[in-house]
């Protein structure tokens, strides 16, 4: 490992220096998020051996228990959280209401949105999936229990936000609030190396993201703006490609990489769209704008949301500052 690598700890470190302002807290709950994440990359990594290794049925050769891997990945993170002192509550995708921290045990400043494992119906199929993760500072006194309150706060808020790609090779990606840092795990040290330092979203891509098979469902401004894309127009760059994973963080990490546009729009069958506004919407759109891109539910900055209930779904249009602009003109037409 060269002189020079940063680990997450030594970024952190720095990035303290950097921001004196800044707590110890965000150093200790991302040191958290970074061993959760080595923790799920190791059972997503195998889960194809499943099968293979015999590791079938309710136990494994270990003799533990065979679980499903996005419970799996629920559980570990509660587990990693509900004890180290830094929450006051949690929410996850898998939980119906938020997740209390032990009564007997310290009580943090901060709460902790998470989708544990999006995208892992697309396991079997080994495409990439991810955990989505946002931190906002308690609204509710230090000396009382946290409630559902304390995570209804809008994006803009958050102290903290990013995601896991567990994929090729397994990323930690994550902003706070000073630009957008991308580590790399290095599995024969299992150290989170700096990889892409301050990653920044082109203005414009070449590329749009949308599953065409809603095409049925949608709203007449979103079929306009899709035709618009793949119009013949070489002066205008157009036709864009088309790429679509299905899996979330996969197509926002492309997107924040390369530049372009992703779009999850409400439309006449589901007229807020499929994907949460907690830990999917909001944390992304952190991302974005701090990689100087931005996301909208085609009218409203996700960020300037109100969020109303704890798994509420919210259309999502992020990527590129201007194709976001672009489609926003499209679904704003009079
Ligand atoms: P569709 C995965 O199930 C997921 O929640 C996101 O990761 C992904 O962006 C979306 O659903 C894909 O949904 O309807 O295109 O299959």
């Amino acid at each position: 490992m060269s002189h020079d690598a940063h680990t997450l700890s030594r970024f952190i470190m720095d990035e303290e220096r950097r921001h004196p302002r800044a707590t110890g807290g965000f150093s200790a709950l991302l040191s958290q998020i970074s061993l959760a994440a080595k923790v799920i990359h190791r059972e997503v990594s195998r889960a194809g051996l499943v099968d293979i290794l015999g590791l079938t049925g309710q136990e494994n050769v270990q003799g533990e228990e065979v679980q499903k891997l996005d419970i799996f990945a629920n559980e570990t993170i509660v587990a990693m959280f509900e004890t180290s002192g830094l929450l006051c509550a949690m929410a996850s995708e898998e939980e119906e209401g938020i997740i209390p921290m032990p009564p007997d045990l310290p009580h943090g400043a901060y709460t902790l949105a998470f989708d544990p494992l999006d995208g892992s119906s697309n396991i079997d199929a080994n495409v990439n999936i991810g955990t989505i993760f946002s931190i906002h500072r308690r609204l509710s006194a230090s000396d009382t229990l946290a409630t559902e309150h304390d995570f209804l706060q809008p994006g803009r808020q958050q102290v903290c936000a990013g995601y896991v790609l567990y994929g090729t090779s397994t990323m930690l990606v994550f902003s706070t609030g000073h630009g957008v840092h991308g580590f790399t795990l290095d599995p024969s040290i299992g150290e989170f190396l700096l990889s892409h330092r301050d990653l920044q979203m082109p203005a414009q891509g070449k590329i749009y993201s949308i599953n065409e098979g809603n095409a049925a469902w949608w709203d007449e401004p979103i079929r306009t703006y899709i035709a618009h894309l793949k119009s013949d127009d070489s002066e205008r760059g157009l036709p864009y490609k088309s790429r679509y994973i299905g899996s979330l963080v996969a197509d926002f990490h492309r997107t924040l990489l390369y530049g372009g546009i992703f779009l999850y729009p409400g439309d006449r069958k589901a007229p807020e769209g499929k994907l949460r506004l907690l830990y999917e919407a909001s944390p992304l759109a952190f991302l974005a704008q701090q990689a100087g891109g931005h996301a909208s539910t085609g009218r409203r900055a996700i960020l300037e949301l109100e969020p109303e209930q704890l798994h509420q779904r919210v259309p999502l249009i992020i990527g590129s500052r201007d194709d976001v602009a672009e489609a926003e003109s499209f679904l704003n037409r009079p």
